[in-house]
């Protein structure tokens, strides 16, 4: 099976974990899109979503799925997002689509968070994808300072985004996160950082994995 067979499969996958007559949380990326192209076919079960970004709110409003800002809920039962890795902990990296900030905000609202991914996600360590940090521009070059200096990483700005929050991305490469709930404990407390692309507070609850076998399901 190709990766996009893969996406499409855990996509499909989610739907089992879409409670009925409720607001779905929506997080982003590719993978989601096929989550959202699987959702549409039982929009009528759903009461709307609360989307992470401006990209899945325009594929939700395309297919007609009423679209609430997430200060118009205080809770919902399920958010599904994709990841970029994915440890056997379930802990994350995210962010290689620019949208971690909100996806963090709309993960904290869920109750469950249902990760999806195909199987290449999943690693020992987390590292090897650039870890993405939503920073506030002025504090761009202290920040790529700190994570030298603290971690050994190499942060470069993403050239040519702007998050939908206006803020820049930083890409921090060579880092081997063993401890991630202590670099995105310590990493957000650095001034001007505005989301660290580690989920590990907050990780999934469950994860879809899309293997060639089928969807494997990590608790
Ligand atoms: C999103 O899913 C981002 O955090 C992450 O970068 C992306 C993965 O994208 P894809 O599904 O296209 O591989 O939540």
């Amino acid at each position: 099976m190709t990766q996009d067979e893969l996406k499409a499969l855990v996509g499909q996958a989610a739907l089992a974990y879409v409670v009925p007559g409720s607001i779905v949380g929506v997080g982003t990326g590719s993978t989601v899109n096929c989550f959202i192209d699987a959702l549409a076919t039982m929009k009528d079960q759903i009461r709307g979503a609360v989307s992470s970004s401006v990209k899945s709110t325009e594929r939700l409003l395309a297919h007609g799925i009423p679209v609430l800002e997430a200060s118009e809920v205080e809770s919902l039962p399920v958010y599904i997002d994709g990841a970029d890795e994915i440890d056997p902990q379930g802990n994350m990296i995210k962010g290689g689509g620019a949208a971690l900030t909100r996806e963090k905000i709309v993960a904290d609202l869920a109750e469950r968070f249902i990760c999806i991914a195909d199987a290449s996600k999943l690693v020992d360590v987390l590292g090897r994808f650039p870890l993405p940090v939503e920073v506030i521009p002025m504090a761009a070059a202290q920040v790529a300072r700190r994570f030298a200096k603290a971690y050994g990483g190499q942060a470069t700005v993403r050239e040519g985004v702007l998050t939908d929050n206006g803020n820049l991305i930083l890409d921090v490469r060579g880092l081997q996160i063993r401890e991630p709930l202590a670099m995105e404990a310590e990493a957000t407390l650095w001034p001007g950082v505005v989301t660290v692309g580690i989920f590990a507070r907050h990780k999934a609850a469950v994860c879809l994995l899309g293997t060639p076998e089928g969807v494997r399901t990590l608790q």
